[in-house]
C-alpha cells in the first residue's frame, strides 16, 4: 500500500539559507518554493532521487513548526510516505491503533492530499500520508 519514502520534512529557522547550503553542499536542484497558509509554513523542495526534502519555514510562531523549533531547534520534523489510496492507509493504522491526527485526508503541497499521524504512536516519529494528484 506504502509506495516510497515521498519526502523527509526538515523544520528551520531561515528557509532561504538552508536551501542555498545545502543546494550547494550536495548540487542538488530546488523544485519550487512554496507558501502552505493551512499549516502556517513556507516550505521548499529538493528532488533527491525519487524522494525529496521537504524544508519547513514556519510563519507563526503558533503553527505546529513553529512550536517544534521552539522546543527542539532545527531538525528533522517527518517522514512522509506516499500511498495510492490515503483513505485505505488512514484506515489500516486507525485499525492498528495508530493515533490520527487527520481523520480524513486534506489538500497538501502541490495538489496532493495529505494526513499526518501523531508520533506519540510512531515511536517519535510524525508521519505523513501523501497521495499524488494530478497536478504534482
Ligand atoms: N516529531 C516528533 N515529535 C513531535 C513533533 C514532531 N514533528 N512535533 C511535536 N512533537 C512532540 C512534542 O515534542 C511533544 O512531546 P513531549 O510530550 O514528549 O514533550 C508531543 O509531540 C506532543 O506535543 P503537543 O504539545 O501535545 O502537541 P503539539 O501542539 O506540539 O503538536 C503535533 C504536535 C504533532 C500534533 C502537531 O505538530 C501536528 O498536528 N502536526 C501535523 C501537522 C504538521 O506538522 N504540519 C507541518 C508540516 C506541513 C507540511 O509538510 O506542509
Amino acid at each position: 500500500m506504502l509506495k516510497k519514502i515521498h519526502h523527509l520534512g526538515i523544520a528551520v529557522n531561515d528557509l532561504e539559507q538552508a536551501v542555498n547550503v545545502l543546494k550547494e553542499a550536495f548540487n542538488l536542484e530546488v523544485g519550487g518554493i512554496e507558501e502552505v497558509p493551512s499549516q502556517q509554513v513556507r516550505v521548499a523542495f529538493l528532488p533527491v532521487g525519487e524522494s525529496r526534502l521537504e524544508l519547513l519555514e514556519p510563519t507563526s510562531e503558533e503553527s505546529a513548526v513553529g512550536k517544534f523549533l521552539a522546543k527542539r531547534g532545527e531538525g528533522f520534523h517527518h517522514v512522509a510516505f506516499e500511498t495510492d489510496s490515503i483513505e485505505e492507509a488512514l484506515k489500516l493504522a486507525e485499525s492498528k491503533g495508530l493515533r490520527l491526527i487527520d481523520k480524513q485526508p486534506r489538500p497538501g503541497a502541490h495538489g496532493t492530499k495529505v494526513a499526518f499521524i501523531h508520533p506519540k504512536s510512531t515511536f517519535g516519529v510524525l508521519v505523513e500520508l501523501v497521495q499524488e494528484g494530478d497536478e504534482s
